[in-house]
């Protein structure tokens, strides 16, 4: 029988600046104000809608989240900028997402002990790359030193589990020997912090995970993946209209509908009875129950789809302990979340206890691996 896929190694990256819920706010209200001054004669005549203020109180209880990072924080809080300040790099030097990324990789091909010549695939799965081509996976392949090859996948908040579904087939069909899947997440320059539904959610981070076969696993934690689940169903409740052909029909680039927006309460109602469904029918092909699953790695959007979704499956509320969240400090992000919950939260696991990672979202998309302590 061929050897079991593994986890043999996980990293976090967390950028360096912190952006508060309050610093949030107060740069929104201030923006609020500004705008609410300056469109007076409209808002009075009924053509342009005021805005209303933002709460630090609302976004905690809506969401779960107090703070967030950001990769740059330069701009964010600038009420006549209201966008990191990112400068553009020349082409040769590393890209900025390549340099996320290359920073969560070292620290899981440390925690794997793994060096470049170990690997032969790099994939870049996160929910935008900053530019088409050359892909963001082959510069890190190229700046790691890594031979073999690379490619970036795009499945907004389920790029990272299906990035680990790819090489989890990859090293079960023998087509490679060992996988660095990187989730480097710089959601910042997509969010609309002038928008009051939606200025909250986001926040920067990257994660690194090496799959491999047991045959070559020399790490002190590392998890049998007994298999991988995805489905997807096509939503617009979740969606970004950025994209290259915006050049070409003439749409303002900087329009609204261009970064990300949501139906926010529609995509709870939906998702959170798919992603229930969807995680029971997964441990059943295990003949495992949810009362079986030490640890739930769940997508980290918002706290009360995680105690909702918990709840059906366990008929309770999870513990901190069984579903760890860290929406708190990281806030949603994108595919990263549950990958972020796993590399704070496995190293207490012992040997056959059962893991489940779930990631759902946009498309909508969700994907989930049922894995298990060595
Ligand atoms: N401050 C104060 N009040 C507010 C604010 C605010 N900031 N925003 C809204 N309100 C008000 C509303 O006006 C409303 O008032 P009223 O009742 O008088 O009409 C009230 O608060 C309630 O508003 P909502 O119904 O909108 O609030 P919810 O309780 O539904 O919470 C959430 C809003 C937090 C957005 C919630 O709906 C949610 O989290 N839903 C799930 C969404 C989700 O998971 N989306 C996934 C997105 S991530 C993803 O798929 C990845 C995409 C790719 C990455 C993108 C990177 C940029």
């Amino acid at each position: 029988m061929a050897s079991p896929v593994v986890i043999s190694g996980t990293g976090l990256w967390t950028p360096p600046y912190s952006v508060s819920n309050e610093e949030l706010v107060d740069a929104y209200n201030a923006h609020a104000d500004q705008f609410n001054a300056e469109n007076a004669a409209f808002i009075v005549s009924g053509e342009v809608e005021a805005k209303s203020h933002s709460s630090a109180g609302f976004i905690e209880k809506a969401s779960g989240i107090k703070s967030r990072y950001a990769y740059v924080k330069d701009g964010i809080l600038d009420i006549n900028r209201l966008k990191p300040n990112i400068p553009e790099r020349r082409d040769d030097e590393l890209s900025d997402q390549a340099e996320m990324a290359i920073n969560a990789a070292k620290i899981a091909m440390e925690a794997a002990n793994k060096k470049a010549e170990d690997i032969d695939v790099v994939i870049v799965a996160c929910a935008y790359t900053q530019r088409s081509y050359p892909a963001i996976a082959i510069e890190v392949q190229g700046a790691l030193g890594i031979e073999g090859f690379g490619f970036d996948m795009l499945v907004a908040c389920s790029a990272a589990t299906f990035g680990l579904h790819r090489a989890y087939e990859m090293i079960a069909a023998d087509t490679a020997k060992c996988v660095l899947i990187i989730n480097p997440e710089l959601t910042s320059p997509q969010v609309n912090y002038a928008d009051r539904d939606s200025h909250f959610i986001f926040g920067d981070v990257s994660t690194a995970t090496i799959v491999e076969s047991a045959d070559t696993c020399r790490s002190e934690h590392s998890y049998d993946i007994l298999s991988t689940k995805a489905v997807t169903s096509f939503s617009n409740n979740i969606r970004s209209n950025f994209g290259y052909v915006v050049r070409a029909n003439d749409s303002d680039p900087f329009a609204a509908d261009k970064l990300f927006h949501q139906n926010g309460r529609k995509v709870f109602k939906e998702v959170c009875p798919m992603a229930a469904r969807h995680i029971t029918e997964h441990l059943e092909r295990h003949q495992l129950s949810a009362v079986d699953v030490r640890r739930w790695w769940l997508h980290q959007a918002n706290i009360n789809m995680n105690l909702l979704i918990s709840k059906k499956l366990l008929g309770r509320d999870a513990t901190a302990e069984e579903a760890p969240i860290v929406l708190d400090q990281y806030a949603n992000t994108a595919s990263a979340g549950s990958l972020i919950a796993f590399n704070l939260h496995h190293k207490d696991l012992v040997a056959g206890d059962y893991g489940l990672i779930c990631s759902f979202g946009a498309g909508y998309s969700i994907g989930s691996l049922v894995i298990r302590k060595r």
